[in-house]
């Protein structure tokens, strides 16, 4: 089948809208018309080149739709279901699905291929047939989406596509990281550097965990005073300054330092914004490391002396380290409870023809906590 999709051909080159030629579902995978996608900065560091990939490719990896096919052999969803769609697929046999990390399923290792499981691709360009690549297997910045029924969880209809598509990266990350990778008591303390999307989830995990200082550490003024919305209780502006903003935790702390950090930048500033998160910690405290982005970068600042001297733990958390299949259905509970915010995290709704505009305004970094394509 024919469908419309952007199509990235080399980075930083505005990405096209065009017609591409879709083959239907094999074994194991489903057919999905896309309703909803989000701009996630990790799509961004696709386009800039800080996350490499084989080109041509479509970009996008959070979304839900409604299944409208399925292949040989898929028991989980059946057409006209709606799915939220993740970037990180689950097999439920290997080691890391067994012991309680599917975030961690042995299939990661195959998502960096462009291609599906089986090592074929699914998308070619209509006028001439040229082979397109797929990311992390559900491309979702397209009409519609081929990828395998691991890649996907059925949801209750009645549920808004247009904000549930978050839980497939962006809010998962973030809520998951302050909910699962560390257990914040009542009244411990945070500090979270970096307030886009994912900061803002692990903001309202923070709070939600009954956090009872939790500071917000960005360079955009917009961005804080949205993390203060979130439940943000201190906010502090980065100015480049890190000895200024590690003074100012400080004094938030009684001098202690927080309990737990988290670093959600993980773009070519990693190096200071790991500092400010890794001496926010108190001692015996925990960092965890969730931004991605220059992935080839070597970035963290810190001695050994730094890690023993203080007792001080480091910690990196891929997808929130969530168990999805049970994660998103809490995580849709607590939603519907009005416990956890996804629609004020939706700044902005547009159409994929406006996508290379909503790339800039996440390179701009100050307009956006989440932007939602609608198809
Ligand atoms: C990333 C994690 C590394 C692979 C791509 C997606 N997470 C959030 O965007
Ligand atoms: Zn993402």
């Amino acid at each position: 089948m024919r469908m419309k999709a952007a199509v990235l051909y080399e980075v930083q080159q505005p990405m096209v809208i065009e017609e591409i030629e879709l083959d239907p579902p094999k074994a194991g995978e489903v057919m999905i018309k896309m309703a909803a996608t989000g701009v996630c900065h990790s799509d961004v560091h696709y386009f800039t080149g800080h996350m490499p990939r084989e080109k041509p490719i479509i970009l996008g990896h959070e979304g839900a739709g409604v299944v409208t096919e399925v292949g040989a052999g898929v028991t989980s969803v059946a057409q006209g279901d709606h799915v939220v769609l993740t970037f990180l697929p689950s097999c439920g046999r290997c080691r890391w699905c067994h012991t309680g990390h599917p975030n961690m399923c042995d299939l990661g290792a195959k998502l960096r291929t462009g291609k599906m499981l089986d090592g074929t691709s699914r998308m070619r360009r209509a006028s001439d047939g040229l082979e397109i690549n797929n990311l992390l297997l559900i491309s979702t910045y397209a009409e519609y989406s081929v990828c395998p029924e691991d890649s996907v969880l059925k949801v209750e209809k009645h549920l808004p596509l247009e904000k549930i598509c978050l839980l497939g990266c962006g809010f998962t990350t973030g809520f998951g990281a302050a909910t699962n990778a560390i257990h914040i008591r009542p009244g411990e303390t945070v500090t979270v550097v970096g307030c886009g999307g994912l900061g803002l989830a692990a903001i309202q995990g923070a709070k939600l965990s009954g956090a009872g200082k939790i500071i917000a550490v960005d360079i955009h003024e917009e961005k804080l005073t949205m993390a203060r919305k979130f439940g943000a209780t201190h906010a502090i502006q980065n100015r480049h300054d890190a000895d200024a903003i590690i003074k100012e935790i400080e004094e938030i702390t009684w001098g202690v330092g927080t309990d737990y950090s988290m670093e959600f930048v993980g773009a070519d500033q990693t190096d200071e914004t790991a500092d400010i998160a890794f001496r926010a910690i108190r001692k015996g405290g925990t960092m965890l490391m969730v931004g991605v982005g220059m992935v080839e970068k070597k970035t963290f600042p810190i001695t050994p002396a730094d890690l023993t001297h203080w007792q001080k733990t480091v910690q990196g958390v891929l997808f929130g380290d969530a168990q999805f299949r049970s994660d998103i259905p809490r995580y849709i509970g607590l939603y519907e409870q009005g416990k956890i915010d996804l629609d004020g995290m939706v700044t902005r709704e547009l159409g994929l023809d406006d996508i290379n505009g909503a790339f800039q305004d996440v390179l701009a970094g100050n307009k956006v906590a989440r932007q939602v394509i609608r198809f």
